[in-house]
């Protein structure tokens, strides 16, 4: 058979970048960018076209794997395999209850039209809150952030790239990572346009980073935003740079807030945030001045001790200067699928509606914190967790405290894991089943719907059948929830669209499949019943699947986003965004009280990410054969002269948990006092085996992982800014 074109989108991550995947009997042989997309515009990246690696590789896992008793796996079918861990999971819901089940569902699984709700629904129907994903390693500061401002944890407001006059991106590093929370194609040239038609971008990182390098730096000290934003704050409020008009249109309790700013001049926060007092001053002018404004962070704004709060600040920085909801700064995103409104009849658009059973903190969106994974494992008690699916997820290198987690996994009564690969976390796993990927299934990104700058929205049809005998991920997961006696996903069809007209219209289309819901009869439900939908027939010219599926390059909904939306994005009382209450002013106090770095770890370890690398799982494609492609951290020259550290050489990270060895390369491009070393590395015994001869270390094993570690405000784990000490250990080989 000749080769056959088809277009489809990337799924690993944000700007899901168009692509044109060339199939060949059922094969997939090539992947491009896609020229023509609406969005990406032939835009793509090296992650995103080495997938055909990913795709063809010899090492995925085909089949379902059962431990062997010698240690080893073997090959079981699917219906064994289903039966096996069904009964298994049975036994331990009568035994100890369901709430002595739980699941880490790793990154992977939010781009994907289904397997997050997938595997939500499925713990709900066992009555289990053990659900853990990446977020308190990634946002679940941004989410509490949210609920504290406009009473939804998912709303996160955009900036609007495309007419903002001045751009600040705090703890960012969009060249690299493609932009987080945004979905917008080459942001380099987005960037570039800010500055062309005279505006400004302002990169505040502790790294000279490939964005900051481009653009303008401010070099900041790890995790001293709070203090940087608090000061601007400062400067604003007492040179009357505030917009005294937009505060009382929009919003209630900046009293709190401006106390706060109140006791922290730019000379304060200097030695706090490494920002000469001057450049705050001027940091803080030009953006109360710039015609429209907008701040935007990620994960270095996310991951460090006060990560809730410098959240809170960025977008206080942004409201209080008139920027919120208006062209040019900061917008509410306008999915096609109404996320808040999901999210809100899932029942997840939550912020401590309850507490962990160990170290009493916050669910975020349903999520629990998942550092406290090895001590709800090992803690006994109602409710200690017994049995754990993991599914794409790889907490043993993407959580802190590892080492821990290990040693916990190997206690559980079921491990089962759901993967592409025999990653390290399936070191323990009684049962891994193989997961399709994103090209062997059909899709719709619903999570990134409302971060899209242009509203778009695209489904594709899988490119190639899955191989072996992989499934897709949500059809595992109502395969286990059968087993156990219930349909993972039911009930939200009424849900969605309530009981008038539409419903039963709705109900109808919907009824010749109510046997087995699938994600593609879900998502139509969804875009029909959504903002653009066709509404049944209600609604001439209006969205359905089956009109997407007339569109494989996806259908654009609007130019822009729009301002004037705060009616409908924000919840607390007359739509006001709320700048206090109690969380936050602890927050703020916790802040102005917080003590001097410590002197018995003086440097302080921020993360890093690279273009070819996606947090621990794209390190198996050829490209990571070149040792140039591998782990390593970056030293201040002075830093490392004062260990005697040169160049190559490997150095000694240690904190209060332990110490890792990583080669090192000396360099200014970080400021001093700050070393920065990626996750994700670490594989030594996972079946991947171009990334266990890259090896690395792991740098969760020693970063901050017990209860009383965690921000208590959102169960953040702390790993941008965290207290370290150096050496030089030996020459690297
Ligand atoms: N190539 C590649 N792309 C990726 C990923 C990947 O692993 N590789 N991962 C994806 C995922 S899961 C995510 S969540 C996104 C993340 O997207 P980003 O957050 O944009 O990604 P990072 O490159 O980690 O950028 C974080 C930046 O914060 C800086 N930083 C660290 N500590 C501090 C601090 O205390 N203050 C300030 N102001 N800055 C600080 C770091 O130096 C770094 O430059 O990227 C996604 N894209
Ligand atoms: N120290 C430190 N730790 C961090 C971070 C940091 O900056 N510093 N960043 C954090 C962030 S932002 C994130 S998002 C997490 C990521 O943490 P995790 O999600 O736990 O880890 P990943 O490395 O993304 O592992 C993804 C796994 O999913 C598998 N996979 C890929 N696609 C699919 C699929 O379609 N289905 C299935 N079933 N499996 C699939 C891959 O093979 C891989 O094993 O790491 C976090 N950890
Ligand atoms: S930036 Fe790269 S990895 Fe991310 S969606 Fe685009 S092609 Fe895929
Ligand atoms: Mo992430």
């Amino acid at each position: 058979m000749l080769p056959a074109e088809q277009p489809t989108f990337c799924r690993i991550c944000e700007p899901t970048c168009g692509l044109i995947a060339t199939v060949e009997d059922g094969r997939l042989i090539k992947l491009r960018p896609d020229k023509e997309h609406p969005i990406t515009a032939g835009f793509s990246c090296p992650k995103g076209l080495e997938f055909v690696h990913v795709q063809n590789d010899q090492d995925r896992v085909l089949h379902p794997l059962r431990r062997r008793p010698d240690g080893g796996f073997e090959q079981i079918s699917w219906e064994t395999a289903l039966s096996e861990i069904g009964a298994r999971l049975r036994e331990i819901r009568r035994e100890h209850g369901g709430e002595s089940i739980g699941w880490y569902g790793g990154n992977p699984t939010a781009f994907s039209h289904s397997h997050a709700l997938w595997l939500g629904w499925f713990l709900r129907g066992i009555g289990s809150r053990h659900l853990y994903t990446p977020n308190t390693q990634d946002t679940s500061s941004r989410f509490v952030a949210s609920a504290l401002l406009y009473g939804s944890p998912v709303v996160v407001p955009v900036p609007d790239l495309d007419r903002t006059d001045f751009l600040l991106l705090i703890g960012t590093n969009p060249l690299v990572s493609r932009g987080s929370l945004i979905s917008a194609g080459n942001l380099r040239e987005r960037f570039t346009e800010i500055v062309a038609r005279g505006g400004r971008v302002v990169v505040v990182d502790p790294r000279r980073t490939e964005t900051a390098n481009a653009f303008e730096h401010v070099a900041v000290r790890p995790d001293g935003d709070a203090w940087l934003l608090l000061a601007m704050l400062h400067v604003i409020f007492t040179e009357g740079l505030a917009d005294e008009a937009a505060i009382a249109a929009q919003t209630t309790g900046n009293e709190a807030l401006r106390a706060a700013a109140d006791r922290c001049p730019p000379e304060l926060a200097e030695p706090r945030c490494g920002v000469p007092a001057a450049d705050i001053r001027g940091l803080a002018r030009a953006f109360a001045t710039a015609p429209t404004a907008a701040a935007h962070g990620r994960t270095g704004a996310c991951l460090g001790a006060h990560a809730t709060l410098v959240n809170y600040l960025i977008d206080a920085l942004t409201i209080v200067t008139g920027n919120l909801d208006k062209e040019g700064g900061l917008l509410f995103g306008r999915g096609t699928v109404d996320l808040t409104r999901i999210a809100h009849l899932a029942g997840v658009d939550t912020y401590d509606t309850y507490r962990s059973r160990v170290g009493d903190l916050p669910e975020v969106i349903g999520q629990l914190p998942a550092p406290l994974m090895a001590a709800e494992i090992e803690t006994p008690g109602k409710g200690q967790l017994r049995a754990l699916i993991v599914s794409a997820g790889n907490p043993v290198l993407s959580v802190p405290g590892s080492t821990g987690l290990e040693r916990a996994l190997g206690k559980l009564d079921l491990q089962v894991g759901i993967d592409l690969y025999l990653n390290e976390t399936h070191k323990h796993a009684d049962y891994v089943l193989p997961a399709a990927t994103f090209l062997e299934r059909d899709d719709l990104v619903i999570a990134a719907l409302d971060f899209h700058l242009k509203p778009f929205v695209q489904w594709t049809e899988a490119v190639v059948p899955p191989r072996g005998e992989a499934r897709p991920d949500w059809e595992i997961i109502d395969d286990l929830a059968r087993e156990l006696g219930f349909a993972a996903v039911s009930g939200l069809a009424t849900k969605l669209v309530g009981t008038g007209r539409l419903g039963r219209l709705a109900l109808r289309a919907f009824a010749p499949a109510a046997g087995r819901v699938t994600p593609a009869l879900l998502i139509d439900l969804l875009i029909r019943t959504g903002r653009d939908g066709d509404r049944f027939g209600l609604r001439r010219g209006g969205l359905s699947l089956k009109k997407l599926k007339a569109n494989p390059r996806g259908v654009v909904l609007a130019e822009h986003l729009e301002g004037g939306m705060l009616r409908r994005r924000v919840f607390h009382r007359g739509h006001h965004v709320r700048l206090d209450g109690d969380v936050i002013e602890r927050e703020l106090d916790r802040l102005l009280g917080s003590p001097p770095p410590d002197v018995d770890y003086p440097l302080l370890l921020i993360g890093r990410r690279d273009v070819r690398s996606h947090n621990s799982w794209m390190h198996n494609t050829p490209k990571h054969r070149d040792p140039e492609r591998r782990q390593w951290a970056m030293v201040h020259p002075k830093d490392a002269a004062d260990i005697g550290l040169s160049d190559g050489e490997l150095v000694r990270v240690r904190t209060a948990k332990g110490s890792i060895e990583v080669p090192a390369r000396v360099t200014d491009e970080v400021v001093q006092g700050c070393i920065a070393v990626p996750h994700g590395w670490g594989h030594l015994d996972g079946g991947w085996q171009i990334a266990n001869a890259a090896g690395g270390a792991n740098v969760n094993e020693v970063l901050p992982a017990e209860a009383a570690d965690l921000e208590r405000a959102s169960g953040m784990a702390h790993l941008n800014g965290v207290p370290v000490r150096i050496e030089a250990a030996a020459v690297s080989g």
